[in-house]
């Protein structure tokens, strides 16, 4: 059996989704980031970080989100894995892309404008986070003008995994990035994406 460990409200929402996406059954332990369960040894001897997601998949325990998704794809043979070798590596491309330019710079941007209290926001860290997600959106862009998806005319795991990780950016106007837009849209429109973020909302 499954399990997946972090609340939808975590980066385990992406994880959530794919599930959605493969139609698997799963158990849950829908905790939060830091929530006392993270901290416990038990935990740790999962995940030596202390945070979700993680997932245990009959005994294989594995971490990070992105590996989480792509190793699902590939296990249950799922067409978001594509055959070929060089989509493949597009698929590990733009997942390894999303984790080093946007994971946590939409994070910090999305707090530290709207989703903290007005107290504790702060404007340096909103100005320097967007400094680095405005090029980032720019690169989306791009590529969506040359193709539907990220990888060509197919949905993959590289949706899944860029687009679940913006799930912050739902909140922010991309009218300036037309094609992001409208991809993200029919990404979040998807109904295993529609499921997961209504345990979050
Ligand atoms: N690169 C990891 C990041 C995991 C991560 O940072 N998770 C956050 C929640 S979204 C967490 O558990 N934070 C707890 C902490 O920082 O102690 C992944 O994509 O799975």
């Amino acid at each position: 059996m499954l399990r997946i460990y972090g609340s939808a409200n975590s980066r385990a929402l992406r994880v959530i989704w794919m599930a959605g996406e493969l139609g698997l059954k799963y158990e849950h332990s829908d905790w939060l980031p830091r929530a006392p369960e993270t901290q416990t040894p038990a935990y740790r001897a999962l995940n030596a970080n202390g945070r979700v997601p993680t997932i245990d998949d009959d005994g294989f325990i594995l971490s990070e989100s992105m590996a989480i998704n792509i190793y699902l794809a590939q296990k249950h043979n799922s067409p978001l894995w594509p055959a070929n070798l060089k989509q493949q590596a597009l698929v590990m491309q733009w997942s390894l892309w999303e984790t080093d330019r946007l994971d946590r710079q939409i994070v910090d941007y999305v707090r530290h404008t709207v989703a903290l209290p007005a107290a504790e926001r702060k404007a340096d860290i909103a100005a320097a986070s967007w400094k680095q997600v405005a090029p980032a959106f720019d690169v989306l862009e791009t590529s969506l003008t040359e193709s539907t998806w990220l990888i060509g005319e197919a949905f993959t795991v590289a949706d899944v995994n860029v687009a679940g990780a913006l799930y912050r950016a739902l909140s922010i106007d991309l009218g300036k990035w037309p094609r992001l837009d409208h991809w993200m849209k029919r990404c979040w429109e998807r109904p295993a994406a529609k499921a997961a973020r209504a345990m979050r909302e």
